[in-house]
């Protein structure tokens, strides 16, 4: 945004949001350097209830996420869904007036948005980035609003997911499902002689920015406060940084660090997990439970595995500010990404720009997107404990040479791949189409 001056339309939820703006709803960003528009819309609790809580996050991301929860499909939750995708096409339409425009629209919370744009303005350029996985076809299948989704989606000029395999799922689904024709070789939909293209963008982190942060004196006193306050000195430390949700394996890896210490207890007192953990969608009961469940596991590993003052885990419960969340990547010797399904994963790819030393092991789930670039982490599946155990030992133990060489090749993955670059295939793939 800062780039294009563009203009970003987004909810407002806050008191300060509601202050902030003009009899527009608009207000310019950042205050002190004014570089583009942020423009409001505002939601009822009901419509946040049904619409963000409901049908997205209910029904879409456990569909979406193979992960065991089963999604719910709420026939109001689904028309509050669709009737908010409306209200976002009111307000975007409302600002294209009569110009050319270039729409770029972000994630699962707008299906159906695409197609009524498109149906509005139909010289409008659309782009959509999927931030989640596209599950296979078998799967989709279970949302009775398949049809309409889908139709919505091929509104879109452009649609970009983080893997190949997402984009392959999501042909399949619409080969199957709609009467629009798939070109596999190209990679494209064409529905009533409009063509969609189905592109891999694999998100990314502002590399150089974060290497420069973690080389800044504040967060050099963060790493000293953080390791005096914990009693971390002389100890190895592995940190695990992500939201409270069920699709983060929060369990499995607590299980592989039990069974870790259950197999090999001379690490005890020399090895310390820290669980930065931000609570998330705490309306939805199973996110709740999760939080319940998480509080009861680490309770009972730390009492079965103390020693003396030293307890296993640590949890640090978030929203964590920027410089602690550096300091943690900064000082850690380990990063452990367990999920059962992520898109991408972008803890991985911001613990490896952090790590300006070259030192460092991550241990990464292969049902993550990153797993698709970063095969230099020892990677795991969450869901196998013992290995999953076996794998915490083998990083703690891997030479350092080894060490370096596995950082020293995904930091280089990651420079070249970053989130300019995520940004900049994206238009020029758009460019390329139009
Ligand atoms: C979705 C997809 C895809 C974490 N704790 C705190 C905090 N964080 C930051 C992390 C990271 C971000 O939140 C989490 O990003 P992820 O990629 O790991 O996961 P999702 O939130 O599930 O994101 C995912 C992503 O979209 C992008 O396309 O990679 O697959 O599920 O940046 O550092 N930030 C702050 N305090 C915390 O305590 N400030």
């Amino acid at each position: 945004m800062c780039a294009t001056g563009g203009l970003w339309i987004a909810c407002g939820s806050s008191k300060a949001d509601r202050k902030t703006v003009d009899l527009n709803n608009k207000v310019m960003i950042p205050p002190e350097e004014p570089l583009y528009t942020l423009k409001r819309v505002w939601l009822t609790k009901k419509e946040i209830n049904g619409y963000y809580y409901g049908f997205s996050n209910q029904a879409l991301w456990p569909l979406c996420h193979s992960t065991y929860v089963q999604p719910m499909f709420d026939e109001s939750q689904w028309s509050t869904y669709k009737r908010v995708n409306n209200i976002f096409a009111q307000s975007v339409l409302e600002e294209i007036g009569n110009r050319r425009a270039l729409v770029f629209i972000q994630d699962y919370h707008f299906a159906l948005l695409p197609r009524l744009i498109k149906e509005a303005r139909p010289e409008t350029t659309v782009a959509q980035f999927w931030h989640i996985p596209w599950p296979r076809q078998q799967v989709f299948s279970t949302c009775p609003w398949q049809g309409e989704i889908l139709d919505g989606l091929l509104g879109n000029d452009l649609l970009g997911f983080h893997t190949v395999r997402h984009c392959r799922n999501f042909l399949t689904t619409v080969n199957r499902v709609t009467k629009a024709r798939v070109n596999y070789e190209k990679a494209e939909v064409i529905l009533d002689e409009k063509e969609t293209a189905v592109c891999h963008f694999p998100i990314s982190v502002d590399f150089e920015q974060l290497s420069q942060d973690a080389q800044k004196g504040k967060v050099k006193r963060e790493i000293k406060r953080l390791k005096h306050n914990l009693a971390l000195e002389g100890k190895s430390i592995a940190i695990s940084i992500d939201r409270l949700d069920y699709t983060k394996g929060i369990p499995q890896r607590l299980m592989a660090i039990e069974r870790f210490l259950d197999n090999w207890p001379e690490y005890k007192g020399k090895t310390v997990f820290i669980e930065a953990q931000v609570p998330s969608r705490t309306q939805i009961s199973s996110y709740r439970k999760l939080g319940e469940d998480v509080d009861a596991l680490v309770a009972k590993i730390n009492q079965k595995h103390a020693l003396g003052a030293w307890k296993p885990i640590i949890t640090l419960v978030g929203p964590s500010p920027p410089n602690t969340l550096a300091a943690l990547r900064c000082m850690a010797d380990l990063c452990i990404v367990s999920s059962l399904h992520d898109g991408m994963n972008l803890v991985a790819k911001e613990f490896v720009a952090s790590k300006c030393d070259n030192d460092g092991t991550l241990i990464l789930s292969s049902s993550t997107g990153a797993a698709r670039e970063l095969d230099d982490a020892l990677l795991i599946n969450p869901l196998a404990i013992d290995q999953f155990a076996a794998s915490i030992k083998e990083a703690l133990d891997m030479p350092k040479s080894e060490r370096r060489r596995r950082m020293r090749r995904k930091r280089g993955i990651v420079r070249k791949s970053n989130i300019y670059k995520w940004a900049a295939d994206i238009f020029s793939q758009l460019a390329k189409l139009s």
